[in-house]
C-alpha cells in the first residue's frame, strides 16, 4: 500500500507551533490499549480538554494508514478508539507500519520520537514503561527508557506503571541520565499510588519551575536526554493500597498462567485491572491521566513564554 513518508500536521497544532505557543503531544496507546472500548473515546476528548483548558494545544499522535498524524481529528480519534486491528507501536515499529501502511497507536517511545521531529516539546501519557519485575531474567524492559534517554522532550507521567520494578526503573533511569522530578513531592508517585515508596530524585514546585529546568537543558545543550515530571494523584484519590497489592500480585500470577509476554504485558494487566477492581482502577487511570494533561499544557505555556520569539515566524 503507497503511502506518505511526510507526516500529516493537524492546521490547529502546526498553527501554534508557527506562533510559538504552547502545544502538548499526546500518546494514543492509551486510548487504543490502556483504556477500555466506549470509555476511550470520552477520555480522548477529555484529555485534549484539559490541554486546551491549560492554555495549550493538545495534538494527540497516531499512524492512520501508513501516514503518522501529529494532531486527530474527531473522526481519526473515532477510528483510533473504535477499529479493532489498531496495533500498538513502539517506536521500532513506526517505520515498518508506514511502510506496509499499517494503522497503529503510539506508546510513549515513539510519541516522543514524532513529537520532537514535529517541534514539540512537551508530552504528557499516564505512566512511564520501564524496568518490569523479573527484568534480570526476562530482559523485559520497556523500549520508553532508552527512547526518552535520547529524546529531548520533556514527558509529564504519574509515575512508572506500579506493575514494574519501580526502584530498577529509577536507576536505570539514573543510569542513562533522565532527570526526574516530583511536581509538588519529594516522592516519586506510583501511578495509582501517591508514593511509590521511593523518593524523586529532585521536586519542582510550578509549572514554571519545570519549564525553566526543560529551557536551560535545552539552551546549554549539556545532552539530549528528555526530562520526566512525576505529577501524583492527590492521597486522596488514589486506588487502596491493600486493594492495589492484591491486583499487582493476581495480575502478575494470571500473565504467568496466561504466557503473556513482550508487547501484550501492558495491555493484558491494565485489562485485568479495570475488569477487578470494580472501577477503580479505571477512575484512577483517568484522573491521573487527565491532571497530567492538564499539567504538560501549563508547562508548555510556560516554555513557549521562556522560549518566546524563537519560534516566532
Ligand atoms: N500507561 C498507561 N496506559 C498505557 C501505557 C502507559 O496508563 O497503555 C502504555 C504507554 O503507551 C507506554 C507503554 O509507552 O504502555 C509501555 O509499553 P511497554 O511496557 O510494552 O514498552
Ligand atoms: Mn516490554
Amino acid at each position: 500500500m503507497p503511502s506518505s513518508l511526510e507526516p500529516v500536521i493537524h492546521p490547529d497544532v502546526l498553527e501554534a507551533l508557527h506562533a510559538g505557543r504552547g502545544v502538548v503531544a499526546l500518546e494514543s496507546t492509551i486510548l487504543a490499549h490502556g483504556l477500555p472500548r466506549g470509555d476511550n473515546r470520552r477520555v480522548a476528548a477529555q484529555i485534549e480538554g484539559a490541554v486546551l483548558e491549560a492554555g495549550a494545544v493538545p495534538a494527540t499522535i497516531a499512524v492512520l494508514d501508513g501516514v503518522i498524524h501529529v494532531g486527530l481529528t474527531s473522526v481519526e480519534l473515532d477510528r483510533l478508539c473504535g477499529e479493532d486491528d489498531v496495533l500498538k507501536l513502539s517506536s521500532r515499529d513506526v517505520g515498518v507500519a508506514i511502510a506496509r501502511g499499517r494503522t497503529g497507536a503510539t506508546t510513549v517511545a515513539s510519541t516522543a520520537v514524532l513529537a520532537h521531529r514535529a517541534g514539540i516539546a512537551v508530552f504528557a501519557t499516564g505512566g512511564l514503561g520501564g524496568v518490569h519485575r523479573g527484568a534480570s531474567e526476562t530482559f523485559d524492559v520497556s523500549a520508553d527508557l532508552g527512547v526518552i534517554a535520547r529524546t529531548p522532550v520533556l514527558v509529564v507521567c504519574a509515575g512508572v506503571k506500579s506493575i514494574l520494578d519501580v526502584a530498577g526503573t529509577l536507576e536505570v533511569l539514573e543510569t542513562l541520565s533522565v532527570p526526574v522530578l516530583g511536581y509538588r513531592t519529594s516522592r516519586f508517585p506510583g501511578f495509582y499510588l501517591s508514593d511509590s515508596g521511593h523518593e524523586a530524585p529532585w521536586q519542582v514546585d510550578s509549572a514554571a519551575e519545570a519549564a525553566a529546568v526543560a529551557h536551560a537543558r535545552r539552551v546549554l545543550g549539556t545532552d539530549s536526554a528528555g526530562v520526566v515530571l512525576a505529577n501524583p494523584l492527590p492521597e486522596g484519590r488514589q486506588v487502596d493500597p491493600g486493594l492495589h497489592a492484591r491486583l499487582v500480585a493476581e495480575g502478575l500470577a494470571l500473565l504467568a498462567r496466561e504466557g503473556v509476554h513482550g508487547k501484550d504485558v501492558t495491555p493484558r494487566l491494565l485489562e485485568f485491572f479495570h475488569e477487578s477492581s470494580g472501577g477503580e482502577s479505571l477512575r484512577a487511570n483517568v484522573e491521573l491521566v487527565l491532571a497530567n494533561a492538564a499539567l504538560a499544557g501549563e508547562v508548555a505555556v510556560e516554555l513557549a513564554a521562556l522560549e518566546g520569539g524563537e519560534h516566532a515566524p
